[in-house]
């Protein structure tokens, strides 16, 4: 079981390196995820209705999506002392993609099997708030500075 874990962990990171190389704009400038047409979009939020103390679980990089690249961000915040962003954690509420009041490495496994193991019971469910901006329905003590996807 953990074997399992580790390799779908490791399988994730590597696929999330290749996810997160930026595409090359017109001007063979690199475009960041948050300048691809499109991108934000997809998430569905409306800024008009956003309040302060919403967020979307998962979206650890806060870009108003959660995928691949919020395991990556996940992993290299609490694990890479060489990432830019080690021990930095802007929402620490939306790093708990498990809803278990912590944010640990079993956040970075949950998210990675929902994403990607077929055979994990809560495979492609989302515990809310998700995908748009909410406020937690189960309210615990991880500190929530801003979150700028929902407008604070
Ligand atoms: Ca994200
Ligand atoms: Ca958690």
């Amino acid at each position: 079981m953990f074997a399992k874990s580790l390799l779908v962990l490791f399988v994730t990171l590597a696929l999330g390196v290749l996810m997160v190389a930026p595409a090359l704009g017109e001007d063979g400038k690199a475009l960041y995820p948050r300048e691809i047409s499109g991108y934000l979009v997809s998430s569905g939020l409306d800024l008009a209705k956003q309040t302060p103390g919403e967020f979307i679980r998962g979206d650890a990089n806060a870009d108003s999506s959660v995928s691949i690249s919020d395991v990556v961000h996940m992993s290299r915040v609490m694990f890479d002392p060489g990432y830019p962003d080690y021990g930095v954690y802007l929402c620490k509420l939306s790093f708990d993609a498990n809803d278990d009041e912590a944010a640990s490495i079993s956040d970075i496994v949950h998210l990675s099997r929902v994403m990607f193991d077929p055979s994990y019971p809560q495979y492609g469910v989302y515990i809310p708030p998700h995908p748009g901006c909410g406020i937690d329905p189960t309210p615990g003590a991880l500190p929530c500075g801003s979150f700028p996807p929902c407008g604070w």
